[in-house]
């Protein structure tokens, strides 16, 4: 029976459906473009030449070219190859092997001429099918090539206002520039006096202090000496030095004659004015008050309220105050804020006086420096040269800022400038724009010429999948991929990147997003911007028949 079908398959009578065009006689599984390969009346040489047999050996379901060549129609060769012709749909080759195997693999059943398969001709239906699919991609792109003809001119607007505003920001940048420089001589001008005025008001202040200090010491000394002065008699003699233990220079428990002597400067005895002038200085680190040995300790503030800013061991406040108001920052810093803080400061400092208004003033020492060594606010006429400088310097700064305003845009204007729209600036439109695709797991964002970007949906921070690289199409179709390269590193592998793959689309949209390998994505993205002119002729396949 495989004989017989071979033959007739070698005599072509197999050949075409009921319902071919036109019959051209030649063997079963050949095309139309090799039948001249297959002269009926001539030897028939392998196409590659290896071998000539007779005709007849043509389709008789044996392999005698080691091509398969001259079995295309049975599946006797392992490399043959059948030809479907496919009337009225797409001709195809199949491998020979699918020959006959029971299995409807042409749409025009010519691959089961023997196989008993019921195979039905569906080439018909799929040719309209195909037709019906190439029909609407055909209007996409139609539509879209319209549409990028309209990207391209709003690109050409587009960067021609952008090189206007660039001309307009340079010349800006001058004035901006000129005007930095000037309000940075005035504001120079400004400082100078300010500065020399403050240095003034400061040294007054100085004077003021160190005055106040010497005469604080000399007051101190001369209570001290009081204190020591226990018989009244003018003097503090040596005996009188002896009853303060904490004089004992040698530390033997003891302050002897000779180191009271010693802490007189070496006499027996000393009046106001010499203790004054040489001894005081010489103790006042050592010597303790019997005011303070003998008075009683201030009461006891429980420790959770001691905590409380209020009521505090004052003290410890005045402490804190004396460091607040350190340098020469109290008359400088005059501004509202300031003095709310002070008169806050006061207020607390007035409770808790209250609250120790029976202690000894020994208690208050550094209340009382505090309030002292706070330096006066500035005379007007030295505020008048501050509220000047600090005019001009928030002027100069203004000025400073504007410049820089001016400096950022034209710095992003050119580099938008320089990016590599398309040809024709076709991709321009989608610069500052991005595009996202959520998946099961993920939200994919996509910024063209900018970054790629993954996000996890139920929460989590960004992964950057790259940024914007390069335009990554082969030589002849450059624009048809972008790369994105440098995202964030993939636990021990490289940093993640992304391969968008652009098709024609009449939407701006991403179409799908994968992982084909770890940490590498690809992306399918759709714009009107991709879309070509469609070529006349409808496509490159055509029936054979
Ligand atoms: C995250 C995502 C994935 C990626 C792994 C790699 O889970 O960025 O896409 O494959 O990290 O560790």
């Amino acid at each position: 029976m495989a004989v017989l079908m071979s033959m007739l398959a070698t005599l072509g009578l197999l050949l075409f459906p009921l319902n071919s065009a036109v019959e051209v006689k030649r063997p079963q599984g050949v095309s139309l473009s090799n039948r001249h390969f297959y002269d009926e009346t001539k030897p028939f040489t392998c196409l590659d030449g290896s071998k000539t047999i007779l005709f007849d050996e043509v389709n008789d379901d044996y392999c005698d070219c080691k091509d398969g060549s001259d079995e295309p129609g049975t599946s006797a060769c392992p490399n043959g190859s059948f030809h479907c012709t496919n009337a009225g749909h797409r001709p195809r080759y199949i491998p020979s092997s699918r020959v006959n195997d029971g299995i409807c693999d042409c749409c025009d059943t010519t691959d089961e001429y023997n196989s008993g398969a019921s195979c039905e001709n569906t080439c018909k239906e799929q040719g309209r099918k195909e037709k019906e699919t190439l029909q609407k991609m055909a209007e996409i792109a139609k539509e879209g090539f319209r549409l990028k003809q309209q990207l391209i001119e709003e690109a050409k607007r587009s960067r021609e206002d952008k090189q206007q505003t660039l001309t307009e920001l340079q010349k800006k940048k001058e004035i901006w520039e000129a005007e930095v420089e000037s309000l940075k001589v005035v504001k120079e001008a400004a400082e100078k006096p300010e500065q020399e005025a403050k240095e003034i008001h400061k040294k007054a202040w100085d004077e003021v202090q160190a005055v106040r200090k010497l005469e604080k010491d000399k007051a101190k000394a001369s209570e001290t000496f009081k204190e020591l002065d226990d018989n009244e008699d003018g003097f503090v003699s040596t005996s009188e030095i002896q009853t303060h233990p904490e004089l004992d220079s040698d530390a033997d428990g003891v302050v002897s004659e000779q180191e009271a002597e010693s802490v007189l400067g070496g006499v027996s005895q000393v009046d106001v004015s010499s203790f004054q002038e040489t001894v005081w200085a010489g103790i006042q680190d050592k010597y303790k008050s019997e005011a303070v040995i003998e008075s009683p300790a201030p009461p006891e503030i429980p420790v959770d309220e001691a905590e409380d800013s209020h009521p505090k061991p004052q003290h410890e406040e005045w402490r804190k105050d004396d460091h607040d108001e350190d340098d020469d920052g109290g008359g400088e810093e005059h501004d509202d804020d300031d003095d709310e803080e002070d008169e806050e400061e006061e207020e607390e400092d007035d409770g808790g006086e209250e609250d120790y208004k029976d202690q000894p003033a020994t208690y208050f020492p550094e209340k009382q420096d505090a309030e002292e060594d706070k330096m006066p606010a500035y005379d007007e006429e030295t505020q008048a040269l501050i509220d000047a400088a600090e005019k001009a310097r928030n002027e100069f700064s203004e000025a400073e800022k504007s410049l820089q305003e001016v400096e950022n845009s034209i710095g992003s204007l050119e580099k938008e400038l320089t990016i590599d729209f398309g040809a024709d600036g076709e991709f321009a439109y989608m610069f500052n724009q991005c595009y996202e695709m959520t998946t099961n797991e993920y939200v994919y964002k996509l910024c063209p010429f900018n970054k790629v970007a993954q996000k996890p949906k139920h929460g989590g921070s960004e992964t950057s999948l790259g940024l914007w690289g390069s335009w990554a199409g082969p030589e002849s179709n450059k624009f048809s991929a972008m790369k994105y390269e440098h995202g964030t590193g993939c636990w021990q592998g490289p940093s993640r990147s992304t391969l968008v793959k652009l098709s024609c689309g009449k939407e701006t949209a991403v179409l799908s997003t994968s992982e084909p390998s770890r940490c590498e994505y690809l992306m399918e993205f759709s714009t009107p911007a991709f879309c070509q002119e469609e070529s006349d002729g409808e496509g490159t396949d055509h029936d054979e028949l």
